[in-house]
């Protein structure tokens, strides 16, 4: 079987940064108009008053700290809520692709790569911004690729889901070299309005380059030796939205993420850390043989267990890193920010994993090598 491997990566960071101090004013001021409004309601137990929400309670249970935005305006005005940004002409990419063109450049420069190299995109994230023509050929064209393109969607394990699409399709003999994007523009789609909610989402995009490792210059290449994919449905974290929206009746919580949280952290873990060992087995490497984590980065307390439950005693801060307290969570994007801000200092055959999971339930897990 032909050796692949991630050659190259990239980040796109919109510059602006929301505190959880912000969030939280801007929260605090909607809930005083909301119950200021409805006082009389409240009183006649009609409708139940809003509550507080808190940066300590946010920290303590998610580990974020704060969280980068593409658009700022309109997030924390008490009445609006929502990101605001303009609608764009066709001439002018959408959001996503101008952040994947952007996070796609830096991977091709780090893995030597140039668009004459590339024959396959595949943008994979947790929303589209539009169904089609597809943001991936769209962005095939912007970077001046031959060859095809597709979107995909498995949302947190988008990522992890289309690096195994890339090897599948380099041992196919159907593409060289793969470039993946991961544009997560998820502000649009948080409930600001929501204290369970509201503080849990950041926008950024990630890209990869996948190549066959003799084709591979790469100075920082990592072997992907095991790949194992696992999905099980439940509905504990859904969106509804779809193209059959405008003929449905009106609902207002419908473009927005919602989740049970604590099911969530309860059922997936089991999950992810059986498909973990699982592929670990398989490959033959030990607890002990691993140096890095790169895991999901949904919630500190869910990855430090995750780790703990992999390596059997507790995992150092640098053996499992955490960028959720600066990007919070980014969806399929969270563990690839992890391994590419921290795959250095590793010797070559060093082992590790990089897993996501998420919505569906969706885990997918990489077991890696340092080339
Ligand atoms: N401030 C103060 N108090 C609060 C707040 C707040 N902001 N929010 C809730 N509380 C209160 C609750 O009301 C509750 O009060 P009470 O005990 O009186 O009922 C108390 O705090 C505890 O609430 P929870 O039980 O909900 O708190 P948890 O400790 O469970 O923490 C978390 C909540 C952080 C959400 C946690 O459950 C968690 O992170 N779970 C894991 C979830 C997870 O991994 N989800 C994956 C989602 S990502 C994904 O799959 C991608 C989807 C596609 C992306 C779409 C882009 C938008």
């Amino acid at each position: 079987m032909k050796s692949v491997v991630i050659s190259g990566s990239g980040l796109f960071t919109p510059e602006n940064i929301i505190t959880n101090d912000e969030l939280v004013a801007s929260y605090n001021q909607y809930v005083d108009q909301f119950n200021g409004q409805q006082a009389t309601a409240i009183v006649a137990g009609d409708v139940v008053a809003l509550e507080y929400s808190s940066s300590e309670f946010i920290e303590k249970a998610s580990g974020i700290k704060a969280r980068h935005v593409l658009y700022k305006d309109g997030i924390l005005d008490p009445n609006v809520m929502h990101p605001v940004f303009p609608r764009r002409s066709e001439e002018q990419p959408p959001e996503m692709v101008e952040m994947a063109l952007s996070a796609a450049r830096e991977a091709m420069a780090q893995a030597n790569k140039t668009a004459a190299d590339i024959d396959l995109i595949i943008c994979a994230a947790s929303n589209m911004q539009r169904p089609y023509p597809a943001l991936s050929i769209e962005l095939q064209q912007l970077l001046g690729v031959a060859g095809y393109a597709f979107d995909m969607n498995v949302a947190c394990s988008s990522a992890t889901f289309a690096i195994s699409n890339a090897v599948n399709a380099i041992r196919g003999g159907t593409a060289k070299v793969v470039l993946v994007v991961n544009p997560e523009f998820a502000s649009p789609q948080v409930n600001y309005r929501s204290r369970d909610s509201h503080f849990i989402f950041g926008d950024v995009c990630t890209a990869t380059i996948i190549e066959a490792e003799e084709s591979c210059t790469a100075n920082n290449a990592y072997r992907i030796n095991g790949m194992r994919l696992k999905t099980e449905f439940s509905n504990n974290i859904r969106c509804e939205v779809g193209y059959t929206e405008h003929c449905l009746p009106a609902d207002p919580l419908v473009p927005f993420f919602t989740q049970q949280g604590r099911k969530v952290f309860k059922e997936l873990l089991p999950i992810v850390a059986e498909v973990i060992q699982a592929e670990m087995a398989l490959q033959q490497v030990k607890p002990e043989q691993l140096k890095r984590l790169w895991l999901h980065q949904a919630n500190i307390n869910m990855n430090i267990f995750a780790a703990k439950k992999i390596l059997g005693r507790d995992p150092e801060p640098e053996e499992a890193p955490l960028v959720l307290d600066t990007y919070a969570n980014t969806a399929s994007a969270g563990s690839i920010i992890a391994f590419h801000k921290n795959k250095t200092g590793l010797q070559a055959g060093d082992h590790a994993i990089l897993c996501s999971f998420g919505a569906g339930y969706s885990v997918g897990c990489l077991v890696l090598q340092k080339c």
